[in-house]
């Protein structure tokens, strides 16, 4: 199995709800290591950027708009298959059809505020973890 790192971010209404602890929970009980951590209040620029993929989609304004909502909190997670799994601790986009368990059927209000965001392929995962990260900010854990 391969290691793999990916990014996680815990959105501003989870962050709101004060169950960053409860989340990271989640994830160390599945093996995932935070190897690096931030809190930050996305500014517009860094929102539209981070979802540049979305620019077109009919709900990219919204979606920018809460992002910059309040602080959120990104990790680089760390282990087997980091980016499965932390997509399956995830559960669905929709809360409404995330499986009984994840992180978003348990925190989730709605489709646009769905909790957490989780990279979705390893290229996603590097140009996200270069987004917010300098290597030397990352601290294996073996
Ligand atoms: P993901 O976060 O599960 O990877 P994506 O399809 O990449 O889902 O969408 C990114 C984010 O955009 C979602 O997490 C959600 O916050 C928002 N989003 C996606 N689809 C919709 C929609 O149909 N309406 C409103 N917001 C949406």
């Amino acid at each position: 199995m391969a290691i793999e790192r990916t990014i996680s971010m815990i959105k501003p209404d989870a962050v709101a709800k004060n169950v960053i602890g409860e989340i990271y929970a989640r994830f160390e009980k599945v093996g995932l290591k935070i190897v690096a951590a931030k809190m930050l209040h996305l500014t517009k620029e860094q929102a539209e950027g981070f979802y540049a993929v979305h620019a077109e989609r009919p709900f990219y304004a919204d979606l920018v708009k809460f992002m910059t909502s309040g602080p959120v909190m990104v990790q680089v997670l760390e282990g087997e298959n980091a980016i499965a799994a932390n997509r399956d601790t995830m559960g669905a986009t929709n809360p409404a059809e995330a499986a009984a368990g994840t992180i978003r059927a348990d925190f989730a209000e709605s489709i646009d505020a769905n909790a957490v965001h989780g990279s979705d392929s390893p290229e996603a995962a590097k140009t996200e973890i270069a987004f917010f990260f300098e290597e030397g900010e990352i601290c294996p854990r073996g």
